[in-house]
């Protein structure tokens, strides 16, 4: 019960210290983006699951550029399209018209 307890302070521990780490990268390669939160690439702010755009990211080793061109979310618009309009690339329901 005690190494569960330890597992689980582990894994929680590296997500909270992933979060920041990413997010500047995205920042770093994005710094006149809109949308420069979780969501970019977890589905929300209490599920940490990837959405279409962080599982790309991590499927192309992390590699912001590698993936511009691709519509993560296949909502029709590129990735690179959705954060210059300040769109999220990882949700099929935002699109550059509706933000
Ligand atoms: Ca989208």
């Amino acid at each position: 019960m005690k190494n569960l307890l330890l597992i689980f302070i582990l894994i929680l521990s590296m997500g909270v210290e992933a979060k920041p780490k990413f997010l500047k990268g995205f920042s770093a390669n994005y710094p006149g983006a809109k949308v420069n939160d979780c969501v970019i690439c977890h589905v929300n702010e209490s599920n940490f699951m990837m959405n279409a755009y962080g599982a790309s990211l991590m499927v192309n080793k992390m590699d912001f550029k590698a993936i511009e061109e691709e519509d993560s979310d296949g909502d029709g618009v590129s990735n690179i399209a959705e954060i210059n309009a300040g769109s999220n690339p990882g949700d099929k329901s935002s699109v550059p018209s509706n933000e």
